[in-house]
């Protein structure tokens, strides 16, 4: 399909805006959302990106060891049946070069890159209510109107570095995971602490450690993780994932997280301890997200039933660690297992038996300052050349308030979110008519395979904006009570589940000051999809469209 732009077309009343569409980032979403306003909408959008090259969170985040989580034949765009055919990923768990390289190769596939403006960050967007359309500032100095403003900033781009005192005075190298240098970090005969053991410290710590003189983990919580078990994919798997890709991309859809696990209708209780072993045992050899996800219903249910599978994967700590009194230190105790996200690893709790390798517990003593030549906690002084903060980021709305994003009446974002975000279907604010944001919070997002959920709402969003121009409307604002009933339901969802119990970023707790409060929608992808289509079928139900 292609037709005339919006902008151009607009002249019913008021000035036409510049652009139909405004995106924000260029990672997975605004490569999407760029595809689909530009190739299938026929609509003139530019997108904004603060990098000097596409990919997101994949450009960015280029710390050793980085890797997807997701295989990667799930873990891709569903939308091109050609793109699937054309492109091979070398392993089950790609690393963070060859995923940026795909991201790239699906810019020039697509020829997005003509309308993506690199190395510009948006700071200011402004809802003009006369004109229906958004003015947006960047750093360049310029400014731009556009009907629409979609933001695809991600939910874990906005970096978390620690207010640690000290920290200018350090002599030695300091680096974020989360904005890695390009050109790489030489760890070779140097004394390296790592602060933060999510995700990406327990990706980092074994790469870390086999390339540095020495290396000191600095942990505040400890974690659950699952063995990767990352394989090489051959010829003969490729022909297998191709011959089979629409199977595969229909059940990932029509899963709960966007991953083709399905979760047993058995309750972890209702089995006895040998087979529920054994079930586990399958789990942990396959790896990966399958052992939360094709496990038991209940797991992030019920706390008895998750202690099934939180102590199966601390008698696996247990065993691998060699000194009881490091894998004491290891064992997560203070929240159910899959309440914070669970990690995924290649040789993490391996690499605490390296004679090079020392775990300190900052929970029993914190940090207290960073000085000249290292860190010194409340007990001990460490010596180090090199600090990496693998501390995080202000997620699901940090990137998102970074915009000073301004909608009716001149009110933030930051102020109508003080208490916490508020969207209607993790899509909409009300009072700021024409933003929309891909995987907001509020929806499914960083509890789904991202891609997949990517996907859903790009689709949703250009479906809607197609049913705007059909029908002649140039501005949609989601109802206050719309989004107040949504905000009820998604807490309402969250306290049947386990998530809430642990200090997680998916509460906001990682950032000091922040509220605290569940962010995504754990109701899973399907019920989502249908409650978003249902708002369709029934006329935008929840939304106000005006003319
Ligand atoms: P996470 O999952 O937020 O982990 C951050 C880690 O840093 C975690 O262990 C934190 O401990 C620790 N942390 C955070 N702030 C501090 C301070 N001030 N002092 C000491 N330690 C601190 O971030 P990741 O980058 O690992 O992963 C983010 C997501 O990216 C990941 O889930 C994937 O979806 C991709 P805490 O647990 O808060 O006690």
């Amino acid at each position: 399909m292609s037709s005339q732009p919006l902008a151009s077309s607009q002249a019913s009343s008021g000035r036409a805006p510049e652009l139909d569409a405004v995106i924000v980032g260029a990672g997975f979403s605004g490569l999407y959302m760029l595809y689909r306003m530009r190739e299938v909408l026929g609509l003139n959008a530019r997108v904004f990106e603060t990098g000097d090259g596409v990919g997101g969170t994949w450009y960015w985040n280029r710390y050793p060891g980085a890797r997807c989580d997701s295989e990667s034949f799930y873990y891709s765009f569903t939308f091109s049946p050609e793109l699937d055919q054309e492109w091979e990923w070398t392993s089950k768990y790609p690393e963070q070069p060859e995923i940026l390289r795909y991201l790239d190769y699906v810019a020039d596939r697509f020829e997005l890159k003509r309308d993506i403006q690199l190395s510009t960050r948006v700071i200011e967007a402004s809802f003009d209510e006369e004109n229906d359309c958004w003015r947006v500032f960047t750093d360049d100095g310029k400014s731009i109107t556009a009907r629409y403003l979609i933001s695809a900033v991600g939910c874990l781009s906005a970096a978390n570095v620690p207010d640690i005192k000290g920290i200018d005075d350090f002599e030695g190298e300091w680096y974020h995971t989360g904005s890695w240098p390009h050109e790489g970090v030489d760890f070779s005969g140097k004394r390296v602490g790592l602060i933060g053991t999510g995700s990406t410290g327990i990706q980092a710590a074994p790469r870390i450690a086999a390339e540095a003189d020495h290396l000191t983990v600095f942990q505040r919580t400890a974690n659950f993780s699952i063995p990767a078990r990352n394989a090489p994919l051959s010829a003969e798997d490729w022909a297998d994932i191709r011959k089979n890709y629409p199977e595969i991309r229909r059940v990932l859809k029509s899963s709960m997280a966007g991953f083709p696990y399905t979760l047993t209708e058995r309750s972890a209780k209702d089995v006895d301890d040998e087979e529920r072993t054994a079930i586990y045992e399958e789990l942990w050899d396959h790896g990966g997200f399958k052992f939360l996800w094709g496990s038991f219903f209940d797991i992030m249910l019920d706390l008895d039933a998750n202690a099934t599978a939180a102590d199966f994967i601390r008698g696996k700590i247990r065993r691998t660690v060699k000194d009881p009194k490091v894998a004491d230190m290891l064992v997560p105790t203070d929240h159910p297992y899959g309440s914070k996200r669970p990690p995924i690893d290649t040789d993490y709790f391996e690499t605490y038996n390296r004679d090079n390798v020392k775990l300190v517990d900052i929970r029993k003593a914190p940090i207290a300052e960073i000085t000249k030549n290292g860190l010194r906690t409340e007990d001990s002084e460490y010596e180090l050349d090199i600090i990496v903060f693998a501390t995080g980021f202000d997620a699901m709305t940090g990137s998102l308030l970074r915009m000073n994003i301004r909608g009716k009446g001149g009110r933030t974002l930051e102020d109508k979110w003080a208490a916490g975000p508020r969207t209607y279907l993790g899509l909409q604010v009300e009072g700021f008519p024409n933003l929309f944001t891909i995987t907001g919070p509020g929806s499914p997002s960083v509890l789904v395979n991202m891609p997949i959920a990517i996907e859903q709402h790009v689709e949703w969003i250009s479906d809607c904006i197609e049913h705007m121009r059909e029908n002649g409307m140039r501005r949609i604002e989601a109802n206050l009570d719309a989004e107040d009933a949504w905000v009820d339901h998604v807490n309402e969802v969250a306290s049947m589940t386990l998530f809430p119990r642990a200090n997680s970023w998916y509460m906001g707790s990682n950032i000091p000051g922040k509220t605290r409060v569940f962010m995504p929608y754990p109701g899973g992808l399907v019920l989502y999809g249908e409650r978003c289509q249902d708002a369709v079928s029934k006329g935008y139900e929840g939304f106000t469209l005006q003319p």
